[in-house]
């Protein structure tokens, strides 16, 4: 099977919904000896994003969108352990607090950049899905964390990122720690207004943005402050 017929057959297993054959195109893409991200991003994610597309038209009903999702994650668990060959150090001396936000339980896109940060040094703790704003607060406070990144899916939930960077300020947190967003609604503008440090649109653009945040903290000497914090 060429590159080519395996991406089409990745499109179709993920519009389709077949979990196990998702799960067995990951598998033999690793074999081929491909790329994983490429694979997520111009395999398994485009066609995702598709079968939203198509729900959005109603041309699809939510439970084939959830099997889409499935099929998704079950080739996730297969790659997850292979992004591990991306780019290694560059990593921050602290830790990476992650979260989607409240309301919201989109939790692929995280998850991949959770991955690929923690592929490549960073310790990460994953708060999951539905985050409330006080529950980033204190595992920030517990962590000494500097590094934070959030996620939305929803542009209703999105909003609720500003209230995340408010409780920090709030609690005297936020200039310890470096803030990313991202997810399919933002915009560059919008992490810009609620006061954000920086905005990736995938899961390589996270990676480089919190590689940048970590060099920028080790040249301004905030890790070595933070040591004796
Ligand atoms: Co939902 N959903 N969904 N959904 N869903 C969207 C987001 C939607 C755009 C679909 C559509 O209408 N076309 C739409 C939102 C519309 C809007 O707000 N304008 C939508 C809706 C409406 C809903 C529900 C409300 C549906 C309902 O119940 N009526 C509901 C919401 C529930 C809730 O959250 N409260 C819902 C539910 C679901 C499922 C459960 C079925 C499932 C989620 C399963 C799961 O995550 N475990 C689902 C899915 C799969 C989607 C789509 C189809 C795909 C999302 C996804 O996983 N993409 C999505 C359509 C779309 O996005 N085009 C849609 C793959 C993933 C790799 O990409 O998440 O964008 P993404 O992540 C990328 C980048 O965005 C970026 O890097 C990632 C990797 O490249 N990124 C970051 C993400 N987070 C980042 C953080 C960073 C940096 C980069 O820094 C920290």
């Amino acid at each position: 099977m060429s590159d080519r017929e395996l991406f089409e057959e990745i499109h179709a297993a993920v519009a389709e919904g077949e979990v196990e054959r998702a799960r067995a195109l990951a598998e033999r893409a690793l074999r081929s000896g491909l790329d994983p991200l490429r694979v997520l991003e111009d395999g398994y994610n485009r066609a995702l994003q598709e079968v939203g597309a198509r729900w959005e038209a109603g041309e699809v009903f939510l439970p084939e969108m959830i099997l889409a999702a499935e099929a998704m994650k079950a080739a996730l668990a297969v790659l997850q352990p292979e992004l591990r060959r991306l780019g290694k150090g560059g990593a921050g001396a602290r830790p990476c607090v992650l979260g989607t936000v409240r309301g919201d339980i989109h939790d692929i896109g995280k998850s991949i950049v959770g991955s690929l940060l923690q592929a490549s040094g960073f310790q990460i703790l994953d708060l999951g899905t539905d985050v409330d704003p006080a529950r980033f607060v204190s595992a920030v406070r517990e962590t000494n964390a500097g590094f934070v990144g959030l996620s939305a899916l929803l542009t209703t939930t999105m909003l609720g990122m500003r209230t995340v960077i408010d409780a920090l300020k709030e609690a005297g947190l936020r200039s310890q720690v470096w803030i990313a967003v991202g997810g399919a609604p933002l915009t560059p503008q919008f992490a810009d207004e609620i006061g954000a440090d920086g905005y990736a649109e995938d899961g390589l653009a996270a990676l480089r943005l919190f590689q940048r945040f970590a060099a920028e903290r080790q040249a301004k000497g905030e890790d070595a402050a933070a040591g004796a914090a």
